[in-house]
């Protein structure tokens, strides 16, 4: 996808805040972060968004869970709790269209959502 923002930034052509590596993902800081923590969750390889990611039946879903819950250990907001979003569609407020984990914590989160 060479017009899609995230995978310029897995492919490193866009610079970003990258905190975690793994075979299959990649995670970096949300340029207009919503909470203390707000680390995004992206896949390496193009999805344009969960029920895409889901319908690949890969394991690659669980590996994008599994890499959040990594993020939220090392960044020390897994004890006091986090939250993990996909905004899926446009009238979710999915913006970019490469499916991504919001990984949101570091504050008292209320429910439900805005
Ligand atoms: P959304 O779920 O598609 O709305 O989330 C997109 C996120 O990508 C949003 O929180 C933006 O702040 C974030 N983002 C970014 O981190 N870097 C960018 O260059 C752009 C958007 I454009």
């Amino acid at each position: 996808m060479n017009d899609c923002l995230f995978c310029k930034i897995v492919a490193k052509e866009v610079p970003a805040d990258v905190v975690l590596e793994t075979g299959r993902a990649l995670a970096f800081r949300d340029i207009n972060p919503q909470a203390p923590t707000h680390v995004l969750v992206v896949p390496r390889a193009h999805y344009e968004n969960a029920a895409a990611l889901a319908a690949a039946d890969d394991g690659l879903a669980d590996d994008l869970l599994t890499a959040c819950h990594a993020v939220a250990v090392q960044e020390g907001v897994a004890g006091d709790g986090y939250r993990v979003v996909l905004n899926t569609g446009p009238g979710a407020g999915q913006t970019v269209f490469h499916v991504h984990a919001h990984v949101i914590g570091g504050r008292s989160l209320s429910w439900p959502p805005g």
